[in-house]
């Protein structure tokens, strides 16, 4: 374990490292978590962050990314919100010598070379492991019905179309196991309420289960079905993904039954590896993140580990 602890360089006398970040937004505690934990390692390493959010706007980070080149930062960091429509400005950072990193969601290109490294968890498989929890509980309960629902996150992000591909994969062992409705709720608590009021209208008592790709969603889920007056974890079951402590009081509560883990505390592998390009060291091309699966059982024996 002491080989993966991140190695941060103090600041030198010399000129301080420049990192120039667009996040997505702050539509979830996930991503609160993650904001967090790159301006803090940004501080203790003395780097200079210049952080700008894009309301999970596309343009927004285009717009912020072209600052970044204008004001000729070491390194342009950005997690994208969308996988596609990033060749040109991706091209213009290239051309002005910046390198690029990539954190927490990726992007299709069809040059590699346009960015130095993706630092991030492996989407599909959190879909599986979340896929498979469900397959387990399908063996367990042999005579329930498990008509599914699916909160699906951000449209065209990578995590949305990741989590959803490895968890269909999973449940295709299972023909019991149907997706009725599947819908994005864009990753927010209010939209993932808004959605499944919708889906309860429509399914009524049809729904046995949800599948959110996210944490905030299942939790404004949550707060749909009761007052739908059915009982959450319970008249429908919740797989969600994330780990964050919103989920894990929700397990604790019996609201949830499960949370595939999704660590947003990235900062410091991110400066790390800018430290590292600046200084003409090679860096991996791909950086994931080792993840963990929590089920209700075990939220509150693991709740006062939890670091987000
Ligand atoms: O799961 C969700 C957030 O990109 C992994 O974005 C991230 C996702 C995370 O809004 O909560």
């Amino acid at each position: 374990a002491a080989a993966c602890a991140a190695v941060i360089i103090p600041a030198q006398a010399a000129k301080p490292l420049t990192i120039g970040f667009s996040q997505v937004g702050a539509e979830s505690e996930w991503r609160t978590a993650n904001t967090a934990s790159i301006k803090a390692a940004a501080k203790q390493a003395g780097v200079n962050l210049k952080f700008a959010d894009a309301q999970q706007q596309q343009q927004n980070q285009v717009k912020a990314i072209r600052s970044f080149i204008a004001q000729r930062v070491d390194v342009i960091a950005f997690s994208p919100v969308v996988e596609t429509g990033w060749e040109t400005v991706l091209r213009e950072a290239k051309n002005a010598k910046i390198p690029v990193i990539l954190t927490d969601r990726s992007v299709k290109v069809s040059d590699p070379s346009l960015y130095v490294s993706f630092i991030g968890s492996d989407f599909v498989e959190e879909g599986r492991r979340a896929g498979r929890w469900l397959l387990d509980y399908a063996k367990k309960n042999p005579n329930k019905a498990l008509n599914i629902v699916e909160l699906q996150g951000t449209v065209g992000s990578a995590p949305a179309t990741d989590r959803k591909t490895g968890f269909a994969e999973v449940i295709a062992g299972n023909p019991k196991l149907k997706i009725i409705r599947s819908q994005t709720g864009d990753f927010t608590r209010a939209k993932g309420k808004e959605v499944m009021e919708a889906f309860l209208k429509s399914e009524g008592k049809n729904i046995n289960v949800l599948f959110a790709h996210n944490d905030d969603m299942a939790i404004g889920a949550i707060q749909a079905i009761e007052e739908a007056g059915l009982k959450p974890g319970k008249d429908i079951v919740i797989v969600s993904i994330d780990g964050v402590r919103g989920a894990f009081e929700a397990m604790m509560q019996g609201k949830l039954n499960v949370t595939v883990e999704c660590n947003p505390l990235l900062g410091p592998t991110l400066v790390q590896t800018a430290q590292s390009v600046v200084a003409g060291k090679p860096v991996p091309k791909r950086i994931t993140v080792d993840e963990g699966v929590f089920p209700a059982e075990a939220a509150a024996k693991e709740f006062p580990n939890r670091k987000y």
